[in-house]
């Protein structure tokens, strides 16, 4: 499809089983571009039934379907169908994805780009899943364990990054032999949606993959506590995902939240300082700070702040700001209103806790419509203010100094969150001592904002729990069964234990 054929209204079905349909209530809500907001997609408004009958497509895959009975190496060569497929296909999700979220079309191509690995990744691993021999102290006894897919995965996933971050899941599940129903962000359907037809296209069985969309009351909170969901993988903010964690404890579902931060990107005074600039300006205004990786806390050491920062302000001015299918456009517009009116009530909140305004904070000058705020740059912030402690999710940097090292440490740590953190130092065994005192499930040296399919990703604290990507990221879709074979044919006393 080409650019201009997305740009045509579409109407959306869900796919439930191996049959598109459309949702019990035949309501329909719209997708808004968020650069021309207008409603560019008609999305089924699925409800508690359709999710019910989702789940019951996917427990009958998982329990009874052709895809049970597969192996590992059928569903390995799917899988890699599928990456054909993605790739061939990687244009029209981008844009689609643009189209939604309002991301630059150079890095929802990238990351489309990046997704076919995923796939190639753990389809690489779904013909090696083997178990293990226990040297077990009991004599006359062989043990071993076997690792057997979790179940059905209820696969909930966020607006920033919606096929990246259903990939984080969806790769190692299928690889594992799961089965699933994902339910993409209300913001962003579509992109999940053409993905979903790829996914009947590669020759998956019926009910491996169900989508549902909508909400998250009416489509969320159902797939969670719906006790035919064996897991709950969940990517978005940190107050949904306590709720989704609760509600998966009624019926004692395994989780793995991905959740939000603030993230801290910390500068010493001996750091590259023009590769530090580069790595703040990636870790906040790469898509608009809507990252859930985001370094908005900037760590300067004082004796480099002013010269730092006169890179940093340099390099935010000449940001392009615009129209995000532009190649050249740097920032585009925030996702959607509500997002964009809480991500500019930060400036407010700033200038009150008293922050000094040092870049930015106001819609620019060009662009007198549309979701747009300019690259936001406090200085003279104190770590407990709300703008250092609060996830903005917007392009809105917080600049707080320190004096040695054990001051950045203490600063860094002064989170609830633990997502990730960035160190800028030439001295390597300061940067190995600071990776392991920083409270985060990602550290990057003299770098930032790195992921790969097969490095493990996620968060310490209320960054939440549990791995995505790598062969850690596999073991969250399975779990191990130990099974003992007694190899004399002995009777053993009936009232002892062992
Ligand atoms: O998240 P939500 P949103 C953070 C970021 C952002 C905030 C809000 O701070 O500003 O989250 O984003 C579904 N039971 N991150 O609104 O509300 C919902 O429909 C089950 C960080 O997207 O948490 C959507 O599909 N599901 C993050 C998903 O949960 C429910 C990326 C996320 O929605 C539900 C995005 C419920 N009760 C935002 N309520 C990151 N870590 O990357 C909602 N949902």
């Amino acid at each position: 499809m080409t650019v201009t054929e997305v740009g045509e209204l579409e109407s959306h079905r869900v796919l439930v089983g191996q049959e598109w349909v459309g949702s019990l209530s035949t309501e329909t809500f719209s997708s808004i571009d968020p650069y021309t907001g207008q409603s560019w997609a008609e999305i089924p408004k699925c409800g508690p039934g359709d999710v019910e009958r989702a789940v019951g497509a996917a427990r009958l895959a998982f329990d009874d379907g052709p895809w049970s009975k597969m192996t590992g190496a059928d569903r390995g060569r799917l899988m890699r169908r599928l990456a054909g497929l993605v790739d061939e296909n990687a244009e029209e999700l981008a844009v689609a994805e643009v189209r939604d979220n309002g991301k630059l079309l150079r890095e929802m191509r990238g990351q489309m780009e990046a997704l076919p690995q995923y796939y190639e990744y753990f389809a690489g691993a779904a013909d090696k899943i083997g178990g293990d021999v226990i040297g077990s102290s009991k004599p006359n006894f062989f043990v071993y364990q076997l690792l057997e897919p979790v179940g059905v995965v209820g696969a909930i996933t966020s607006w920033n990054s919606p096929l990246l971050i259903a990939a984080y899941k969806l790769a190692p599940g299928l690889a594992a032999g799961c089965t699933f129903v994902l339910k993409p962000s209300e913001h962003t359907s579509v992109s999940t949606i053409l993905f979903a037809r790829l996914v009947e296209e590669a020759g998956f069985p019926p009910g491996v993959l169900n989508v549902v969309t909508g909400d998250g009351p009416n489509v969320g909170e159902p797939l969670v506590s719906n006790p035919g969901v064996d897991k709950i993988a969940f990517t978005g903010s940190t107050v949904t995902g306590m709720r989704v964690a609760s509600a998966a404890a009624s019926h004692l579902a395994k989780v793995s939240l991905e959740l939000g931060g603030k993230s801290p990107n910390i500068v010493f005074a001996d750091a590259d300082l023009d590769a530090a600039a580069s790595g703040v300006i990636a870790g906040i205004f790469a898509a608009c700070g809507q990252s859930c990786v985001a370094g908005s806390r900037l760590l300067v050491q004082r004796s480099v702040h002013d010269e730092l920062l006169s890179r940093i302000v340099d390099r935010t001015a000449a940001i392009t700001i615009g129209n995000p299918m532009d190649l050249e456009t740097e920032m585009g517009p925030l996702a959607f209103q509500a997002h964009y009116d809480r991500v500019v009530s930060f400036v407010d909140v700033g200038l009150d806790e008293g922050a000094e305004l040092i870049f930015g904070g106001k819609r620019p000058d060009h662009l007198p419509e549309g979701l747009f705020l300019e690259p936001t740059i406090f200085d003279r912030v104190e770590n407990g203010m709300r703008i250092a402690q609060e996830e903005i999710f917007g392009p809105v940097l917080s600049v707080i100094s320190f004096e040695d090292e054990d001051e950045a440490v203490r600063l860094a740590n002064d989170s609830s969150h633990g997502l990730a953190a960035g160190v800028w130092t030439r001295d390597i065994q300061r940067g190995h001592r600071l990776a392991k005192a920083i409270q985060a499930g990602t550290v990057w040296l003299n770098a930032y904002r790195m992921v790969s399919h097969d490095v493990p990703f996620g968060g310490y604290k209320a960054s939440g729990y549990g791995r995505e990507n790598g062969l850690e990221g596999l073991r969250e879709y399975q779990q191990t069964k130990t099974v003992w074979v007694e190899t004399e044919g002995l009777v053993r006393d009936p009232f002892r234990l062992g």
